[in-house]
């Protein structure tokens, strides 16, 4: 199935996987919190990332990691504002994650292309903060909230719940004028969910996919479920995460959210060399 994205100033052809570089600017994400969370680090960051061969720019002012507690509107403003306006002419879509509808006014009008919700715009107002333009939009599935989420999350049949999750949201945004070009949609790995769950989610991409009419995008970047099967700490946990992305594109993903650009830069054009090549 061919996709294109509509994000903002851009027009994204997903006919090879697009790679989201994560720009937190939080004192306490679970990987890189406090490392770029001052405007120059998240800058040079940025830079970095571009010169990596990154497709769009991730920004998140709010730590979702497990445990993690939720940002007064003000704060998250503060980190977000400066560096979306620093970075608005550097090339690359600029996507926010951000569950308040506030942010995503805030960040829109401050000319974000695309808005990442964990909570797939469930929040009263967020709908109706993202209808109007064409920004870019991440529906993702979260079971429960980041404090609770990884205590007993629990499914009846994981795959069959996420999907209907992830179509009612659909339809709430298309229902509101949404143009279906806009949206993308994201198992949420991890977020309320065993290694098991994720493993499954994980095989179930392109069927979701195909079911949904919708690209998926993957974030698997560092993620304690790749710290159960290697046994490794978040820092060792690169091999673990270009093996991951490879995976969920192989499954059908056509945008995979990571850390590590360069890595995962290099890993996917060696996978679209030998894709282009099958006899
Ligand atoms: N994961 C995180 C945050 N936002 N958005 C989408 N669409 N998909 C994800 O899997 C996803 C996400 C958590 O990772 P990270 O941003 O590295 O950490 P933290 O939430 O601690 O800032």
């Amino acid at each position: 199935m061919q996709y294109t994205l509509e994000c903002g100033r851009f027009r994204l052809p997903l006919d090879r996987p697009l790679v989201m570089g994560i720009l937190n600017v939080t004192p306490d994400s679970f990987s890189d919190g406090g490392r770029f969370n001052a405007p120059e680090r998240a800058m040079a960051h940025a830079a970095q990332m571009i010169a990596d061969g990154v497709d769009i720019i991730d920004i998140g002012g709010e730590s979702t990691r497990p445990g993690s507690a939720a940002q007064p509107l003000d704060e998250e403003l503060r980190r977000i504002l400066p560096v979306l306006q620093a970075l608005r002419d550097c090339g690359k879509p600029l996507s926010i994650d951000t569950c308040k509808p506030e942010v995503m006014r805030a960040a829109l009008a401050a000319g974000a292309d695309m808005i990442n919700d964990i909570n797939g715009f469930m929040a009263d107002g967020a709908v109706d903060a993202v209808r109007n333009g064409n920004s870019g939009l991440c529906i993702m599935h979260m079971q429960g909230d980041p404090r609770t989420m990884q205590a007993a999350p629990r499914y009846g049949d994981v795959v069959a719940e996420v999907a209907a999750f992830l179509r009612e949201r659909r339809d709430a945004l298309e229902a509101a004028g949404v143009a279906r070009t806009r949206l993308c949609i994201d198992p949420g790995f991890g977020f309320g969910k065993t290694l098991a769950h994720n493993l499954e989610l994980l095989k179930h991409i392109g069927s979701m996919q195909a079911q949904l009419d919708l690209p998926v995008l993957a974030g698997l970047s560092r993620k304690s479920m790749l710290g159960a099967i290697t046994g490794k700490p978040v820092q060792e946990r690169l091999a673990g995460s270009v093996a991951a992305a490879i995976a969920a594109v192989a499954r059908g993903a056509r945008i995979v959210r990571v850390h590590d650009v360069a890595e995962t830069v290099d890993a996917l054009k060696i996978w679209q060399a030998v894709n282009q090549n099958n006899s």
